[in-house]
Parts: C-alpha cells; structure tokens; sequence
C-alpha cells in the first residue's frame, strides 16, 4: 500500500479507470488538468495550497475534496485515484514517460503484449480474459486505500477492441464485485471522419448492449462533435487526438468539479443518476460546454450568467452531434463555475425555459437542477506542438486572485431528448 488514505477519516473517494488508446490518452489530459486546477506538481507537490473562495466563508459545504481523487502519501506526494489498463504497451509507455507519468505508482499502469486489434471479441474474451484477474487486483488495492469509495469513472473508446470489448469485460466483473457503487462512464463515441476502423460501429453496438445494465449514466464524447468545436470554434485546421482531448477534458473536470473542490451546492455521483436518468437504461444524457473561447479573445469578454447558459442550449456547444430540435428534454443539469450568483442562475433558467425551442416533457416540467462550483478552471493549451498556439478555457478565470468579479462557465447535462 503506497498510500494512507484509509486512516485519514470519512471521504468520498472515486477511482478512475482508463481502458484502451482513448481511454489512457484522455485520462492523461484529465489529469493533466486536475493537477492544474489543484495546484499538483508534476512530482506530486502542491504547489499552491490557497484556500478556495468558499473555504473561507462560513457555509456549510458539500463533501467533495482533493482527497477523492488524489491519495496522499506519508511522503506528501499526491497520488491519482486512478488505474491505466491497455492490451499492448505503447500508449502506457507514453504515458509513463510523460509530463505526469512520475505522478503514478508502477502498479497503477498496467499493459498486456498484444492489443485487440480493434475486435470486440478479442479484447472481451481472448486476450482481455488474460488481464482481467491482475486489473481486479490492482483495483482491489487502490479500492483499500479508500475509507468510503463512492464509485467508479470509467473512460474509454466505443470503437476500439480494449475500449469495448476489455471494458463490457471490467464493468460486468465490477457490476459484482462492487454492487451498489456508482459507475459513471466518459466514452468516446466514434466520428467517421477520425474512424481508425470500419468495425467500429459494430464494436460500439455490441459494447453498448453488453454494459446496459453495467454502468449507471454514461457521458458520451462524441469524436465528430469534438472534431467540428475545435475546427469551427477554435481554428484549429486538422485536430489532433491531443486537442480533442484536452477539450473533452474540460468538460470531464466540470462534471467533476463538485466531486474535487467543496461548496455548498455540489453533487455526489449518485446525484448524477437520481436527476439524469428517468429509467436505468436510459442513461446518455447529452453533454453541453459553454464559453468556448480562445485565450485572446476571451481576455476581453465577459460573458453574463445569462449569456453562457443560452450558449449551453445552443447546438454549437454540444459534445455530441444531435438535433435537440428533434426530441424534448427529460431532465437538465446545469453546472456552474466561478463567481456566478444563484439569483442570476435562476433568471437564466427562467429566460431559458420560457423559449420555444426549449420543450420539456409533459410528465417532467421543471426538470432543472443547477449545481455550483465556484472554484474557476484552468487555462490550458489544447493545440499539439506543431499546431499554432491556442489556449481554451470553459471559464474566464483570470480574474481569480484579483477583486476583479470572475464570471463563470457551464456545462449542460441534459438527459436523453425524448423523440416526439
Ligand atoms: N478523442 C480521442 N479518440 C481516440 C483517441 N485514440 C483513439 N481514439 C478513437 O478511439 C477509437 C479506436 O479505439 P482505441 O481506443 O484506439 O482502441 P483500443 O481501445 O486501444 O482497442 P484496440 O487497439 O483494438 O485493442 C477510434 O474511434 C478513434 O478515433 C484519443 O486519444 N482521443
Ligand atoms: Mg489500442
């Protein structure tokens, strides 16, 4: 046991598992950015241990900590929560060479000889079957390090033999072995014009049938969606996988915002499941990120609470390519960050409801939920070396050690649209 977590008092911990390509290499950049917006060096020191805004405010505050997803060692390094698992050994190598690979325990890689080579079948039973023991294992000790695990964040590819295969594999063993823990999913969903392989909408069928029941709400990133925000909205020419994912990293950190920092209006994951999903099976809601800015662009902007909740509803901010137009909305949650008053959100949700192209469902008119986070994200480069420089930010956060006012940002999650 590399960690003390477990004598450290009531937590709320969660664990993160990256399987396959998609999977490890968006957990990089998920990491990447939690060590930013904590302050976590890249040998696992903290940097700056400020208090947030609301620590010092005498509010009651919600249970999310740092703890939950990084574990501290007797040595004062912080470690992730989280376990790295592929079928062959190159991206693990990346990542273990990388800006944080110092950052993680051997044990918390994990990588076979051959991968998948993009067959379902083979990442579920035949090579997949060969690691799942280890994985089980490995996660049975970082589960140890918890004093009260909360759930499971699971990442990976639709597409990909590891993705679907190895992971319908895990969640159907987690399923049973850590019944009544929340499993939530960030999958990423295959675009046609990024498509590695033509079986991947077979993969993604049959990953989708075999985990059903296996996950409790599953955050889809839709490679196309990803693809289009970073050519249409970010000038990026030809997107790299990097820049996709430090994109869908943005979004991965404002879901988890609550869980990560305290405040008086967080979520913990079974939040999630008891306002997004009507019945266990429908559980893909349809995520929206709203400002998308350029970092010079936004230095001068300052967009209102009103404003970057009409851009959530607003197709162009959509993580995944749908007409909401063709559906109504079954639940919605909104999640705020940064210096946003609960008197301007609710203005916003009332201008929002009362537009026409705003339809709720007749059996669940005031499906609104709107979480706060007022800690700000971090700016973040989303563009690969050989691309020009440019920076994304969900929030303005520049103003956060200032008495500059911060103005926020927003993630929209809404549940499935119901077809008329
Ligand atoms: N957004 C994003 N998509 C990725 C990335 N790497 C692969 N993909 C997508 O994932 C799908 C392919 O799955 P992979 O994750 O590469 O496959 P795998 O899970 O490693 O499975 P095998 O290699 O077959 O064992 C394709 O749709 C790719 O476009 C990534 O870093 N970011
Ligand atoms: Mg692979």
């Amino acid at each position: 046991m590399w960690c003390q977590g477990w004598n450290q008092g009531p937590q709320r911990e969660c664990l993160s598992v990256h399987m396959g390509q998609a999977g490890v290499q968006l957990g990089d950049a998920c990491w990447e950015l939690f060590c930013l917006e904590h302050g976590i060096q890249p040998d696992g020191s903290v940097l700056d241990r400020a208090p947030q805004p609301l620590e010092e405010a005498s509010v009651e505050l919600g249970a999310g900590s740092v703890d939950s997803f990084f574990c501290e060692t007797r040595a004062g390094k912080h470690v992730p929560r989280a376990l790295f698992v592929d079928l062959e050994p190159t991206v693990i190598d990346g990542v273990r060479a990388g800006h944080h690979g110092a950052l993680l325990h051997p044990e918390q890689l994990v990588s076979g000889k051959e991968d998948a080579a993009n067959i379902y079948a083979q990442g579920h039973y035949s090579v997949g079957s060969q690691v799942i023991d280890l994985v089980l294992e490995r996660l049975r000790k970082l589960a140890e390090q918890c004093s009260g695990l909360q759930g499971f964040l699971l990442f990976r590819s639709f597409g990909g033999g590891t993705g679907a295969g190895f992971a319908a594999l895990l969640m159907e063993r987690l399923r049973v072995e850590y019944d009544g823990k929340t499993k939530l999913e960030f999958s990423i969903y295959p675009g046609p014009r990024i498509s590695t392989a033509t079986v991947e909408p077979y993969n993604t069928v049959l990953t989708t049938h075999a985990t059903l029941e296996a996950a409790d709400c599953a955050f889809l990133l839709d490679n196309e969606a990803l693809y289009g925000l970073c050519q249409r909205r970010l000038g990026i020419q030809r997107p790299s996988y990097p820049s996709l994912n430090r994109l869908a990293a943005q979004a991965v950190a404002a879901v988890t915002a609550s869980l990560r920092f305290q405040g008086p209006l967080n979520v913990d994951l079974i939040e999630f499941q008891t306002n997004l999903v009507p019945y266990p099976r429908i559980h893909f809601p349809l995520t929206a990120l709203a400002p998308l800015a350029l970092e010079d662009k936004a230095y001068g902007e300052e967009p209102s609470v009103a404003d970057i909740t009409a851009a959530c509803f607003h197709p162009s901010s959509q993580l995944v390519q749908c007409d909401p137009q063709l559906g109504k909305y079954m639940a919605c949650c909104l999640f705020y960050r940064g210096d946003v008053a609960p008197k301007e959100v609710n203005a916003a949700i009332v201008a929002a409801r009362s537009r026409r192209s705003i339809q709720f469902v007749d059996w669940c008119p005031t499906g609104f939920k709107g979480p706060g986070q007022r800690t700000s994200t971090s700016w973040i480069s989303i563009s690969s070396p050989d691309e020009q420089v440019i920076i994304i930010s969900t929030a303005l956060s520049l103003a956060r050690r200032s008495s500059v006012r911060e103005p926020g940002s927003c993630l929209l999650l809404c549940s499935n649209l119901q077809p008329f």
